[in-house]
């Protein structure tokens, strides 16, 4: 027995079913995912650019067969969507799962998604785990089962589920021999000609699937009673069965598609019928879809976020003690860049120009709160490319502040790298800011093209990212450091100087800080300081000011040394401690 979350559950389950190629991009919750799966003997794991690129990766795997694994959080699978759904007709070789890890509740995310609805418009079956020792055990057989229906299966789980730790049993790794690829135009060319009759296979598996989920061992039920039934999956259930310990209840591990008959027979043996379910609807309409007359909640449940067994009991109207909510003034803690992040300066000076930021995700997306309130916009991975774009055409001719976009080096080679090239291919204009920190930060610094590192610490090659920016064409480009203020306020201001005919193109290259967490003696406030505030304007959480009299101060333990803000005080009243004074070597 081990304790693991749902996530390294999913990477055990596919290690012991005999998985050995792991592809994925990363992405909360569903990061650790890979990270696990790839520490397995005998498995070749890789990120990959981005999800579309992994699952195409995956299913050339699976053609040639071998048991894949492809993980991924839920908006990632928007962008895998268009191989997924045709994976659907051309069906696998070797056994292929996909994890899409969904996140009610937004905890890292910019939107709420619920991947029910992918794996049912593309007909791919889905299992939906309520703990890890379920994720191991579904993950296992799913290999078997996604090799049975020849189709990819899917595993969703949720932040809680991927995340919490539970205990697991678990087994031994089978002794899987890889399938022999064998050519055939009409399963894996899909064309009109071959996908036509493909999609006649796609149907008639959608009828063996249903008649498979009613005898499906992963929908399980637990009768307590004739009153109440409730019908719900994943983490719900453990709050379900918190909340309501007399409810019947109707766990559903396969999620798509629904046992018809075992659940009429459920809803028939009970006098209430509810479904519970996270952030969605997916599964009420489904539910009621089948003809299965569902009861209204007393009062109501939400529809947004994540769930607990405090908001389940409410939308029963039943009391919940105050101990077991939390309570409302909880400070909240908003997320800031970190101390000495290569990211700051870039912020404070677009937003000194009152520039128009198209700004993307990363940890950088934290430029849009204040003091640096710098950034615009924030849509999907690559947009602040492609949107600066749409910003520049729309404005064209009218009197505007300059456009400038805001990408992380990640984030550039998953999707911006595209957007970049509709920009130069349309001779747009505008600037564009790659924020090359040398890592993938904001989901735990993985590896990406332009640091080179990859999963498996294999040997790899750095991608020249000036190199392939002049490649297409933009000759406005340069490399600036982005701790040094001046250089990164002459850049921008070079840049946006004249934006109307040209585009450029600036690569602020440094480290994260978390790369290797180096600390240089720390700075502090001397008494030459005219409470002018302009420090705290950087952000930075090592600095702050007193209420009363407006001077500034840094945090010793936080500061770490990089000199951000000295470059910022007019009065010379930001000082580095000599190194020979501060304690405990460097600090
Ligand atoms: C389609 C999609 N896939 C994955 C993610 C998760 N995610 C958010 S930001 C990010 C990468 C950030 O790296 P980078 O662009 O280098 O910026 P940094 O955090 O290093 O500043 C990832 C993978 C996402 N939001 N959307």
């Amino acid at each position: 027995m081990q304790l693991m979350s749902g996530n390294e559950a999913i990477a055990r389950g596919a290690w012991e079913a005999g998985a050995t190629i792991g592809v994925a991009y990363p992405g909360t919750p569903s990061t650790e995912t890979m990270e696990s799966f790839a520490t397995y003997e005998g498995v070749y794991a890789e990120w990959c650019t981005n999800e579309k690129v992994a699952v195409e990766v995956g299913v050339g795997a699976s053609a040639a067969g071998a048991r894949v694994l492809s993980t991924m959080k839920h908006v990632g699978v928007n962008v895998a969507a268009d191989p997924l759904f045709t994976a659907a007709y051309t069906g696998v070789n070797g056994g292929f799962v996909i994890l899409a890890a969904d996140d009610p509740g937004m905890y890292s995310s910019q939107n709420e998604q619920d991947s029910h609805y992918y794996a049912m418009a593309s007909h791919i079956p889905v299992l939906d785990p309520a703990d890890a020792a379920e994720a191991l055990a579904f993950t296992r057989s799913a290999y078997e089962l996604s090799e049975r229906f020849d189709v990819p299966f899917m595993i969703r789980s949720t932040v809680r589920v991927s995340h919490t730790k539970t205990p697991v049993e678990v087994g031994e790794r089978i002794d899987y021999t890889p399938k022999e690829y064998e050519k055939d135009a009409s399963k894996w060319v899909m064309m009109p000609a071959f996908a036509k009759p493909r999609r006649k296979v796609q149907l008639k598996r959608i009828q063996e699937l249903q008649q498979w989920a009613e005898e499906c061992p992963f929908n399980v039920v637990h009768m307590k009673g004739t009153q109440r039934g409730v019908i719900c999956c994943g983490a719900v259930y453990q709050h379900v069965v918190e909340a309501l310990p007399d409810a019947s209840v109707f766990k559903l591990g396969l999620t798509w598609p629904l046992p018809k008959a075992a659940l009429e027979k459920f809803s028939a043996a009970v006098e209430e019928v509810y479904v519970i379910e996270e952030g969605s609807e997916y599964l009420t309409v489904q539910v009621a879809s089948l003809g299965i007359a569902l009861n209204e909640f007393p009062c109501d449940l939400p529809r947004d976020g994540e769930l607990s067994p405090g908001l389940i009991k409410r939308a029963f109207g039943i009391e919940v003690p105050a101990h077991i909510e939390s309570p409302d003034d909880v400070p909240g803690r908003p997320p800031a860049l970190c101390a000495g992040c290569p990211h700051r300066l870039v912020f404070k000076e677009l937003s000194r120009i009152k520039a128009i930021v198209t700004g993307d995700i990363g940890c950088y997306t934290l430029g849009t709160l204040p003091p640096l309130s710098a950034m615009d916009t924030c849509l999907d991975m690559g947009a602040s490319i492609s949107m600066s774009h749409g910003f520049e055409l729309a404005l064209a001719g009218r009197e505007h502040r300059p456009v400038v976009a805001v990408i992380g080096d990640s984030t550039f080679g998953h999707s911006g790298l595209s957007s970049l090239i509709t920009t130069v291919y349309n001779h747009g204009a505008g600037t564009v800011c790659i924020l090359d920190n040398r890592t993938t930060a904001m989901t735990g610094r993985q590896g990406n093209p332009f640091n080179g590192v990859t999963l498996q610490n294999r040997t790899s090659r750095e991608l020249d990212l000036l190199g392939v920016i002049k490649a297409l064409g933009v000759e406005n480009v340069c490399q600036i450091d982005p701790h040094d203020a001046k250089a990164v306020r002459e850049a921008l201001r070079v840049a946006t100087k004249d934006q109307s005919d040209e585009l450029s193109v600036i690569v602020f290259k440094a480290p994260c800080v978390l790369l290797h967490r180096e600390r240089k003696p720390y700075y502090f406030v001397n008494a030459d300081c005219r409470s002018c505030g302009v420090c705290t304007t950087l952000g930075c959480p090592a600095l702050s000011k007193d209420v009363e009299s407006g001077l500034a101060s840094i945090d010793p333990v936080m500061c770490i040394g990089c000199g951000q803000c000295a470059q910022y005080c007019s009065f010379s009243a930001i000082e580095q401690i000599p190194a020979s004074s501060a304690k405990g070597g460097a600090r």
